[in-house]
């Protein structure tokens, strides 16, 4: 039985990456942070399979002791202060967690591989870095391939740079298999609310059932390349399987705007966006990601990765759950 451990195991990809993996028969251990972490419950609601594992990102002992304790074949890195908006209120946060949490990551598994700082790591364990598009920010050419220059446009994208550079530093010093999946914006119902598709999915619902009128968005010419999370979490599993470590971009190919997304959302439901939304100012970010669309054509042919949600399948699956999700209960 192979075993894997996760850190962001309450978040998004998380709980769906250790679904598919204990489908896959493996033990899966998840780090959980706090002493109340209110999202426990869920984790072992959703996935009780999963073991979880105290730990944070910042505090290097407490990885080394998850390491030891879960003795992984693979390990995710999906840990993240991953909300763009809030890293320019906490920047040094978002670089310690979000940046140096991967070097600590990959330092706790040198030292549980026994390794020196000059000699090569035997690649035991393998690390999956969970990188990101938001680091090719104001975006050299379209579509952006694993050889699309980076330009972050915020803390958060500053950090996942790092964070993104020292996994391949790791490989190429001490031989490591570690890769990097640069993934676009993967959604779904397990999305969180602050960001944008699961804030309109829920507005659009809660609009549908009266319970509100109206939304507020900020830019919504921004264009995104959309998809589904549970699709991508394959591509990071497919990463791990391969012969060698390599970095690989997963996206969709197609990139639709805010303003796209909210005319779909609406009309499942039969109702008029434009009736319904205002733009707010205050939502605007001090430096924007206008554009990401993906050129995935290595993931396919080396991983024969593919996406399978469409752009319109996710958009009725994120607003049905949440119709779901808001109807009030008798
Ligand atoms: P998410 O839902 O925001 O989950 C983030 C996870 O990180 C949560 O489990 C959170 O735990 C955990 N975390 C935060 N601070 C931590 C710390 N100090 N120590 C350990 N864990 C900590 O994010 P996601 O959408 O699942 O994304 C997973 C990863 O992929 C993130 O690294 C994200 O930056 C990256 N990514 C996401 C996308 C996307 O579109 N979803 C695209 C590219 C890359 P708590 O619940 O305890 O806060
Ligand atoms: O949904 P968002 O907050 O996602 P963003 O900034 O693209 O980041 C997400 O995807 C990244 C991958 O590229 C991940 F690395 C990151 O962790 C996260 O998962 O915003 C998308 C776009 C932005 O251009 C934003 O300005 O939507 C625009 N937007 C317009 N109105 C809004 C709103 N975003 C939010 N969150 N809330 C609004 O009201």
């Amino acid at each position: 039985m192979k075993r894997a451990l996760i850190t962001g195991i309450t978040g998004q990809d998380g709980r769906h990456l250790s679904e598919h993996l204990v489908h896959q028969g493996y033990r899966v251990c998840g780090l959980l942070r706090g002493q109340q972490n209110p999202k426990r419950a869920l984790v072992e609601r959703e996935v009780p399979d999963v073991e979880l594992l105290d730990g944070d990102l910042t505090d290097q002992v407490s990885l080394i002791n998850a390491l030891q304790k879960s003795r992984p074949d693979e390990v995710y890195n999906l840990g993240a202060m991953s909300f763009v908006t809030l890293s320019w209120k906490q920047s040094e946060l978002t670089g310690n967690v979000t940046g140096l949490g991967a070097l600590r990551m990959l330092e706790a598994i040198r030292n549980v591989q026994g390794s020196t700082l000059s000699g090569h790591t035997e690649p035991g364990i393998k690390f999956y870095q969970a990188s990101s598009s938001e680091m090719f920010g104001r975006a050299h050419e379209v579509p952006q391939s694993e050889r699309t220059l980076f330009h972050p446009r915020s803390p958060y994208g500053v950090a996942k740079v790092f964070a993104h550079y020292i996994t391949v530093n790791y490989r190429e010093s001490y031989g490591m298999f570690a890769c990097s999946g640069i993934l676009f914006n993967h959604e779904g119902p397990r999305r969180g609310p602050e960001f944008v598709t699961r804030k309109i999915s829920r507005s659009v619902a809660r609009i549908k059932l009266g319970l509100e009128d109206s939304m507020t968005l900020g830019n919504i010419e921004a264009k995104r390349d959309w998809g589904y999370a549970g699709d991508y979490v394959k591509a990071m599993h497919l990463m791990l399987q391969q012969e060698q470590p390599d970095d690989y971009v997963i996206g969709t190919g197609q990139s639709h705007s805010v303003r796209e997304f909210a005319e779909h959302a609406f009309a499942h439901v039969g109702l008029d966006w434009r009736k319904h939304v205002r733009i707010d100012t205050d939502l605007l970010r001090p430096a924007e990601v206008d554009l990401l669309e993906a050129d995935p054509s290595k993931a396919r042919a080396a991983l024969g990765w593919a996406p399978e949600v469409t752009f319109d399948d996710l958009v009725r699956m994120m607003v049905d759950a949440d119709l779901e999700n808001e109807r009030p209960k008798a």
